[in-house]
């Protein structure tokens, strides 16, 4: 007989913001298990999945979602995800959470996983219909300093990134990102900064430019790889958070910019810097300063919807036609199934979008669930902060691990 869903328990833990956050479990009658912490976002986009708070949260899930998915079926994730939607009735999943509603999608998928005593990756695999013999690696997007509301430090952009040219081995890709997250240290230490770092471990001292920022990762990476060619800059400047009323305002370099001057701002930095990937460069209602942004750079740039689309198959839909992003960001917790992630992605891969998934800035170091999305859906990136802190190497270690199991079929 399958096994059915016996028990969904759930209690509070603390991520690596000193915030609590949900740690759910699934228990099937065979005696597998599934469990699963969801992380939290500071820069939300204004679409995102409701995140309840906590206890609520908790009360949720262990009465009403326990009592209407026990004796379900577990290997049926798309029936799993439907009923959750549904007994939540709201547009952005208010009555239950998203966060209640993400944990138990995904803690079910990883009980199943273990029924079957499979990887979470092979079975993930399986579930989105990804029949590949072999599985490619998503290139991992480094973030060594940071800004915007990760850091308290003034600097405008919440993320400066680092990213191997095409595709290299993952395990080579990592070295390079631990590279130079030391060199960026010492470059900073150099030139008289601190190295306090952000939520995302990358470094975040204080007095940066984007132009400082950039040049101290030029000396950072050059000193070991050929820059422009072995490796590549990104930014995620999460616009939102230096959108004032009507300007944007990048106070660190006394600039107030209408939308048309941020995108003269950012064409410029493009010109100057090997910057490939450029994440919400404005604001996500500021469609206008998107399509002429896109207009101008969208064949040289992967310009990366995230606040933008929200991980949700029904905005992606409405966005697509109106050629704001050749790119997307994929977070689970934004829009709170498996089912409708999957859905996302398809969608995007359709559109001939990029697809990089990608942690949050609150985070744990147990959750390691998109590394194995991001191998499973042969995403092209993933991005779990820097090449430091617990919860954000977590991700990039079990990746690490698929890699070398998958290279060398060893034995799990
Ligand atoms: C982002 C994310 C992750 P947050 O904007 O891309 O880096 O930040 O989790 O704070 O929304
Ligand atoms: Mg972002």
């Amino acid at each position: 007989m399958l096994p059915k869903i016996k028990n969904i328990s759930c209690h509070k833990i603390v991520n690596s913001r000193g915030d609590w956050t949900l740690r759910t479990r699934v228990l099937l009658d065979d005696g597998s298990i599934g469990i699963q912490t969801i992380p939290e976002g500071a820069s939300k986009g204004k679409n995102e999945a409701f995140y309840l708070p906590v206890q609520e949260s908790i009360n949720k899930v262990t009465t009403i979602i326990n009592d209407a998915l026990v004796g379900e079926d577990p290997f049926n994730q798309g029936q799993i995800d439907r009923m959750l939607v549904e007994i939540d009735g709201t547009p952005n999943k208010r009555h239950l959470g998203g966060n209640s509603i993400l944990s138990v999608s995904l803690a079910v998928s990883q009980a199943a996983a273990a029924s079957r005593k499979v990887p979470l990756y092979k079975y993930l695999a399986e579930l989105f219909g990804n029949k590949k013999e072999s599985f490619t690696f998503p290139t991992p997007v480094f973030n060594i300093l940071n800004g915007g509301k990760h850091a308290n430090n003034g600097l405008s952009f919440q993320e400066f990134m680092v990213m191997p040219a095409g595709r290299v081995p993952f395990d080579e890709a990592l070295e390079m990102g631990v590279t130079v997250y030391h060199n960026i240290e010492n470059v900073l230490k150099k030139n008289g900064y601190d190295t306090e770092v952000g939520d995302e471990g990358g470094y975040a001292p204080e007095g940066l430019t984007p132009h400082t920022a950039l040049d101290f990762m030029k000396e950072a990476v050059s000193s070991d790889f050929k820059l422009g060619d072995q490796v590549f800059f990104g930014i995620d400047a999460a616009a939102d958070s230096f959108k004032r009323i009507i300007t944007y305002s990048i106070d660190e370099e006394a600039l107030h910019l209408s939308s048309a001057g941020l995108a003269d701002y950012y064409s410029d930095l493009v010109n100057n810097y090997p910057i490939i990937y450029l994440e919400d460069p404005f604001q996500e209602s500021d469609h206008k300063g998107w399509a002429r942004f896109f207009e101008m750079q969208g064949r040289n740039l992967m310009i990366v919807g995230d606040d933008l689309v929200v991980t949700n198959p029904r905005i992606l839909e409405k966005i697509i036609p109106k050629k704001l992003n050749n790119a997307v960001i994929v977070k689970p917790n934004q829009v709170g199934t498996l089912t409708e992630t999957f859905e996302f992605i398809r969608i995007a891969k359709e559109a001939g979008m990029m697809v990089n998934v990608s942690h949050r800035s609150g985070d744990t170091a147990e959750d390691t669930f998109i590394a194995d999305l991001a191998v499973a859906v042969s995403a092209d990136f993933i991005k779990s902060g820097a090449p430091a802190r617990g919860e954000r190497v977590a991700k990039y270690n079990r990746l690490l691990e698929i890699f070398l199991h998958e290279k060398d079929k060893f034995e799990e």
